[in-house]
């Protein structure tokens, strides 16, 4: 197992990322991997980044000269795997959490993260929570929402189950092909009398059309949440995509870019809105004696965030690390018959949360032999997002559940294939993954 090439001092990585300057932040464009070598893109990168590269080219080189990567890896590969800082960085924290004994309940480290990850994302206002899904349910009864939510099937769960745990009823609407986000048509399309809201999500980090959408919910009188867990650091033209609709919901959870081990957040557009959310994340206590909502216990624990605050100094070179191995599969994929990788987040900064392919039918065998045949290699690809939320048993019987209605998001879920994607990934690995998906 190579080394973790994130797990450099510090101040290097620091010093490294000014000396490269703006260039590194530019995402990577198709074009640039003309020429089928990356090499010539190591300078947009850190030092450790360009580590990654140089082995990814390397295993290029060989796949692309005609070899197959025969070797297996010697341990099982999954779809991610949380990325953690040194255990000597965090040691620290604790020993204060234990000399201190302020666990939770809003401390000393809570309150700093809350405040990095403002100025990190470009947020107004963030107030932190104990896993997303607790968030999103907060930030739906923030809202005081009733009757109907237009969302999306394609999705995980808990993005419907939060309505269904606010008592509201999810109204499921298509996606557009190309970014497999919440269509702006479609949402149009499934306004009723008793819609009160729109909760789309940034799928695998990419941005839906918030200004279509955001429209849409000022010219009918709609609020608009943004299930964000996958678009942590996700910019739209330089603006945070965190910072569109009336709220928007971050996961910290391990699988995802930016961990806390379990972790949330919901982003605000002000104070007022943030002091409502960190009540409702307290029981709905207003003070020692008063309580004002039916709150609930949505808080991060001091551990959490003291682990959010060492993850923050890695983010962005772990953000470079997923970006390079992203440019690695799109040139190792392009022209695979029947592989095609949704569009890179273009103008937009991408945080390369995960790696989706949709299999055609062109392709030589099915997505789940394809799927099978990895996993018997010990790499273990995952069907984000199969089936679809409205597929599921307490769903299916919606109106708006119809297979037939959700025809793009229907034949997504049915060719979808995240591969796996993360900062320490092995270039070795992402070379045989390439040849084997080229030669099934
Ligand atoms: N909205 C959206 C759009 C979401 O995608 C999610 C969560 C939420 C809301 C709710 O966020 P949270 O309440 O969780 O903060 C995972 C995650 O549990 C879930 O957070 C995530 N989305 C979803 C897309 O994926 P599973 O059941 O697929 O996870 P699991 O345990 O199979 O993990 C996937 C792979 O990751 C494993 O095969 C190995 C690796 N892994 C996982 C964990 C947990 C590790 O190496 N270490 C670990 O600790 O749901």
């Amino acid at each position: 197992m190579q080394a973790n090439p994130l797990r450099v001092p510090s101040a290097e990585a620091e010093a490294d990322r000014a000396s490269n300057g703006a260039a590194e932040q530019k995402p990577l464009a198709a074009a640039e991997l003309d020429g089928e070598r990356l090499l010539h893109t190591h300078a947009t990168f850190s030092a450790p980044v360009q580590a990654v590269l140089q082995r990814l080219e390397q295993e290029f080189g060989r796949i692309l000269d005609g070899a197959r990567a025969e070797t297996p890896p010697a341990e099982p590969i999954y779809v991610t795997r949380p990325f953690l800082p040194p255990l000597d960085e965090f040691t620290p924290l604790l020993e204060r959490i234990w000399r201190t004994r302020v666990l939770t309940n809003g401390g000393p480290y809570h309150r700093e993260l809350e405040h990095r990850l403002r100025d990190h994302l470009g947020v107004p206002e963030i107030a932190l929570f104990n896993n997303a899904t607790t968030a999103l349910i907060v930030a739906l009864r923030a809202l005081n929402l009733s009757g109907e939510v237009i969302t999306t099937p394609y999705s995980f769960v808990a993005t419907s189950h939060a309505l269904l745990w606010s008592g509201l009823t999810p109204v499921f609407a298509d996606v557009d092909p190309r970014t497999l986000n919440l269509d702006p048509a479609a949402i149009e399309a499934a306004i009723t009398p008793r819609t009160s809201a729109i909760l789309p999500v940034h799928c695998y980090g990419h941005p839906c059309d918030v200004e279509a959408i955001d429209a849409i919910g000022r010219r009918h009188g709609l609020k608009v949440i943004y299930d964000a867990a996958h678009a942590f650091g996700v910019r739209r033209q330089g603006r945070s995509v965190l910072t569109y609709g009336d709220l928007s919901v971050l996961s910290f959870h391990a699988t995802k870019v930016f961990n806390t081990f379990e972790g949330g957040a919901v982003v605000c557009a002000d104070a007022a809105r943030k002091d409502q959310i960190d009540k409702l994340k307290n029981f709905g206590h207003d003070g020692e004696t008063c309580v004002v909502d039916v709150g609930m216990n949505g808080k991060m624990s001091e551990l959490n965030a003291a682990l959010g605050l060492v993850q923050l100094k890695y983010v962005d070179s772990a953000l470079d690390c997923r970006r390079a191995i992203d440019a690695a599969y799109r040139a190792g994929l392009r022209g695979v018959r029947g592989v095609r990788c949704l569009d890179d987040a273009s103008e937009d900064t991408a945080n390369y949360a995960y790696f989706p392919i949709l299999i055609d039918p062109e392709y030589p065998i099915s997505r789940d032999a394809l799927n099978e045949g990895l996993k018997r290699e010990g790499i273990h690809p995952r069907r984000y997002f199969y089936p679809l939320i409205s597929e599921f048993p307490m769903y299916r019987s919606l109106p708006s559940a119809r297979r037939e209605l959700l025809p793009v998001a229907a034949r997504a879920a049915d060719r979808v294939l995240c591969l796996p994607i993360y900062p320490d990934l092995d270039p070795a690995v992402v070379a045989r993954v390439i040849s084997r998906i080229a030669n099934p």
